[in-house]
């Protein structure tokens, strides 16, 4: 673990911030090359402004810091991609082979691609979508990950770069805001909740998705990285879920804790998106394969958020998410 040189491509975003932060402090900052398309907040030892559709640029930063493993966060999400679909498949896609492409040059050891629930389109099984669902997607941003799974099989049978995969639920957690996405609003409604006591939902209430708390989530990644190269069966991208729950259910979790907390809906273009998805997953191969276990369920990842974001002091928070959208 001592020789690893990290590359964190994306590391302004709602993963990336808390993943970057836990790999700093797993192999110090001289170790973790951090980079974004935007200067970040945090003050980085190492960090270097990259876009990742400069391929010149990722493998002079690959050769100048010697990397060994790369976390490629890069992309752009679901509702956005709907909004500029070219840009998208153009970050997503090409972004992903230029990485790819100066890891094999530069002979990199480990990749981690993150895939998404949005690989999933309406023929999959809604309930417990299976690991191998047919991946038929109606979102560019689904496509593009979709593409993104088969390039990082192509590139494991073809070059045996050690590329490792999840296909990440919606996100939940305090520390760091989506951007985006169709499950924002499970961020979001926190936020509302606790500094105006209401929350207009844009989707509608009884639209199921796969969720993860951030604990769960990067846990996740952590160990499908630390998993032995024999145990990974899956070399598109596993399932995994941690609580799958609707707009109601979460709603009416707050209110437990929050008890003057009003819910109203007004879907809107995500709608559609929510409902091209699965609502839950079977994520037992990954369970069987890197021992994967979540540990939050809705209460628990409910009352957490709410404790963290009061703790934090909502208005912070609050004027950050408004910066963001
Ligand atoms: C989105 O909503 O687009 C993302 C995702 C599920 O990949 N959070």
């Amino acid at each position: 673990m001592g020789s690893e040189r990290i590359l964190i491509t994306g590391a302004n975003g709602q993963l990336g911030t808390v993943l970057t932060e836990r790999l700093i402090k797993m192999h110090g900052s001289d170790n973790v090359i951090v980079t974004d398309i935007k200067t970040p907040e945090n003050n980085y030892t190492n960090f270097e402004l990259l876009d990742v559709l400069n391929a010149v640029a990722i493998e002079e930063i690959i050769q100048k810091h010697r990397i060994t493993t790369v976390y490629h966060l890069a992309a752009i999400l679901s509702a956005t991609g709907e909004k500029i679909p070219m840009k998208c498949w153009h970050v997503n896609v090409t972004g992903y082979l230029n990485i790819l492409e100066a890891c094999r040059k530069h002979n990199v050891q480990k990749i981690f691609y993150p895939s998404t629930i949005a690989v999933f389109g309406d023929d999959a099984q809604k309930v417990k979508a299976p690991q191998d669902s047919p991946l038929n997607p109606s979102t560019v941003y689904g496509m593009s990950k979709v593409s993104g799974e088969q390039w990082s099989k192509y590139y494991f049978n073809r070059y045996g770069l050690d590329i490792r995969s999840i296909r990440y639920p919606g996100v939940i957690g305090y520390q760091s805001l989506p951007g985006g996405g169709t499950t924002d609003y499970a961020v979001e409604i926190f936020h509302e909740a606790l500094i105006h006591g209401t929350y207009t939902c844009f989707l509608s209430a009884n639209t199921g998705l796969p969720m993860i708390y951030m604990e769960d989530v990067i846990n996740a990644t952590l160990d499908i990285m630390k998993a032995d190269r024999d145990d990974i069966s899956v070399r598109s991208s596993y399932n995994i879920e941690g609580a799958s729950f609707t707009p109601a259910e979460i709603a009416s979790e707050i209110q437990k804790h929050l008890p003057q907390f009003k819910m109203q809906y007004a879907p809107d273009e995500r709608q559609a998106i929510a409902d091209s998805w699965v609502s839950s997953l079977d994520d037992s191969k990954a369970r069987e394969d890197w021992n994967w276990k979540p540990t939050f369920t809705l209460p628990e990842m409910t009352k957490d958020m709410i404790q963290n974001l009061r703790d934090l002091g909502v208005n912070e928070s609050k004027k950050k998410l408004i910066k963001e959208i």
